[in-house]
């Protein structure tokens, strides 16, 4: 390849290969390369047959896929519920005692909700919701905390044919209410309160705040949790437990079309506008369960599930309400911090439901190499046969922490690179089959095809590319909510013919995929086009670094020059020069941060991904840009005050 074509450079090599047991081998529901021969032979073919060995339809589609790029239709003409297939069907086969939801409250309080019983809620709120006047295609809006009520609303709307939007409890009043005025929506459903860190955070409050600026907005429906005292509007606002109990308990499941819009989920992307994310009903619905059953090998005899993102995230979504419930999984849903009321807390879940499959994201995973292997050590995890990754790259020193320390040296690790846009996962192992590599998500799932090209949009086989989509799948985003030509732009407009959002990767030797990061964060030094994955993964690699977040700054002699912000693990310190040289050594000279500061917190977004963009502005002494998507703006503060009174070294 030519060197001005070269979109990103490949600097590192990870050798470690790990092959599942041949335990794991023997028992998985897949542990050949049937399936990727069968998708590669006829995509669409593939995937009817998941649609039809893994979802109830109501009515026979009669075209699999009709694409008109950028548009797909997925099992046009078909007919099916969401919520029959999550709910009804398995309570029908006489699972209805199967446990959905083992529920454990942040304060300890625990809920334990069957099939049955989540059928039943659903129903009731499915009417109540019709009461209050919710019809086939209204958009409804959903704030609430981890309590089990958002799976039942988000049910609820699937079961009549209102698509929901789901807004992080997390977000403020103004992100919900331009959230709910982009959707129109008529009904938010909130809760008066939720348990984080030990106490309520009242989200009744701001719900109320965002509903004064939010006109389409006709009731407010409240679920109790904090048990902090609230205002209700009269005639506006109603308990849930209140129109719950007066609701009938039998709303029978509507047959939806295919191509019904589902839910609309905002990702707010880097600059100006939150886009809202359309996903339809029978594509989306065969994605994530097709996904949820290979990708996590889940057997429902005996398999207990925990994802732990929270409902608010494309994550949420696909793989604790939808993949699972389709399946009939049993899961743990956990509302609080990973922290209260110590450090320890996941590992006690663990170890209290005896969990099988556990799935997180990589900033947990360093925030728990933070906190010291301990943690972990004080608690059996050897339930646990399937640990998961999803989010961000996840470095190899922390792949390898993960699976030594929570997937006890046996447990297949499955990294698996998706986004909200794409539904469910595209690129991931399959862990009776995948021989893994620590840090690379390894291949496209069977029925998913991926290419990486150059700027030019010319194929590349080896070394760094950008990521590309090369054909329809179920689960794609149907377009943005009211805005087609942002739709157009922003995924089909940059590579003619393919999907692109964002991402470079790289390919080694044995054709494995390396995510590199979002292509908007690749430094340019001296010509030299390198990733913030890469460099941050060499940092991680020291024995002493937890966690580390790279960026290109402004540089007279080099064009941008490598800074790096570095948290160190619990109770190690570590020189500067030591780290620098680290780098060098292990990925090349090239990539020797120019300055590294420690700090205690890297700036992340809500959902936990590294905020780059601030970083860059702190290392080029600008203003700080938009922080309110920020977790929290203290930790970016302080760095740039740091930053303002450490002299310039040039
Ligand atoms: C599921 C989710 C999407 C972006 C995506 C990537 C990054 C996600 C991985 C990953 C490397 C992974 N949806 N990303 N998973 N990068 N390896 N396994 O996170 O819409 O919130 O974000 O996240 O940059 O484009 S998302």
């Amino acid at each position: 390849m030519d060197d001005h074509l070269q979109a990103i450079d490949a600097l590192s090599y990870e050798m470690r290969k790990f092959p599942p047991s041949a335990q794991f081998v023997s028992d998985a529901s897949t542990n050949d390369q049937s399936l990727y021969q069968e998708a590669q032979l006829d995509h669409e073919g593939f995937w009817a047959r998941q649609a039809r060995e893994l979802i109830s339809w109501d009515a026979p589609w009669t075209t699999v896929c009709e694409w008109d790029l950028p548009y797909a239709e997925w099992f046009v003409g078909g007919k099916l519920n969401v919520s029959f297939n999550c709910l009804d069907r398995h309570v029908l086969a006489g699972r209805g005692d199967k446990v959905a939801l083992y529920w454990e409250g942040e304060p300890g309080d625990t809920r334990v909700v069957t099939y049955a019983d989540l059928l039943t809620e659903v129903q009731k709120f499915a009417n109540a919701l019709k009461k209050l006047g919710v019809e086939k295609g209204d958009r409804v809006n959903i704030y609430l905390p981890m309590v089990p009520e958002a799976a039942v609303a988000m049910l609820a709307c699937a079961r009549i044919g209102a698509a929901h939007s789901v807004v992080f409890g997390g977000f403020s009043s103004q992100a919900l209410a331009d959230r709910i005025n982009d959707a129109e929506a008529k009904v938010l459903i909130t809760a008066d309160g939720g348990w984080r860190r030990g106490e309520v955070f009242p989200l009744k409050p701001q719900a109320d705040e965002a509903v004064k600026m939010a006109p389409s907005i006709e009731h407010v429906v409240v679920v109790k949790r904090g048990n902090n005292e609230v205002p209700m509007i009269n005639g506006r606002d109603h308990w849930y437990h209140d129109i719950v109990a007066e609701a009938d308990p039998v709303c029978a499941a509507e047959p939806m079309d295919s191509e019904q819009l589902l839910f609309l989920l905002y990702t707010s992307g880097t600059t100006g506008k939150p886009k809202g994310i359309m996903h339809t009903t029978g594509g989306y619905l065969t994605h994530v369960a097709y996904t949820f059953k290979f990708v996590f090998d889940h057997k429902p005899e005996s398999d207990i599930f925990w994802c732990t993102a929270d409902v608010g995230w494309i994550t949420g979504h696909s793989y604790i309400v939808y993949g699972p419930l389709a399946n009939g999984a049993t899961q743990v849903m956990y509302e609080g911090v990973p922290n209260f009321p110590a450090n320890d807390r996941m590992w006690s879940i663990i170890e209290k439901y005896k969990a099988t499959i556990f799935y997180t994201a990589p900033t947990a995973i360093r925030t728990f190499m933070k906190w010291g292997t301990q943690e972990p050590a004080k608690h059996d995890l050897s339930s646990l046969r399937l640990i998961g990754s999803v989010g961000e790259p996840i470095n190899p020193e922390a792949w390898m922490w993960y699976q030594e320390h929570i997937g006890g040296g046996t447990c297949p690790i499955v990294d698996t690179w998706w986004q909200t846009e794409t539904g469910g996962i595209m690129i991931s192992p399959l862990p009776g089959v995948t021989v893994t590599k620590p840090g690379s998500a390894t291949f496209p799932l069977p029925g998913v095809a991926a290419e990486l090209v150059d700027e030019e949009g010319g194929h590349v086989s080896k070394g760094g590319g950008y990521l590309t989509l090369t054909k329809p799948w179920p689960g794609m985003l149907r377009g943005i909510w009211g805005d087609q030509q942002r739709y157009r732009e922003t995924y089909w407009g940059r590579f003619k013919g393919r999907y692109f959002a964002g991402d470079g990767a790289k390919l080694d030797d044995d054709g494995y995929l390396w995510l590199l990061g979002r292509v908007d964060d690749v430094m340019n030094v001296s010509g030299h086009r390198i990733s913030t994955t890469e460099v941050e993964s060499a940092l991680v690699s020291h024995p002493s670094v937890a966690e580390a977040a790279v960026v290109g700054a402004n540089d007279a002699t080099t064009g941008q020059a490598i800074i790096a912000y570095v948290t160190l693990r619990g109770g190690l310190e570590v020189d500067e020069k030591v780290l620098r040289d680290h780098v060098a050594t292990e990925i090349g000279a090239i990539a020797k941060p120019k300055a590294i500061f420690f700090t205690p917190e890297l700036p992340k977004t809500r959902s936990g991904k590294i905020m780059r963009r601030l970083l860059r502005d702190v290392a080029e002494g600008r203003n700080l840009g938009d922080t309110t998507t920020l977790a929290d703006a203290s930790v970016v503060n302080e760095l740039q005050r740091r930053a303002a009174e450490t002299p310039a070294e040039d």
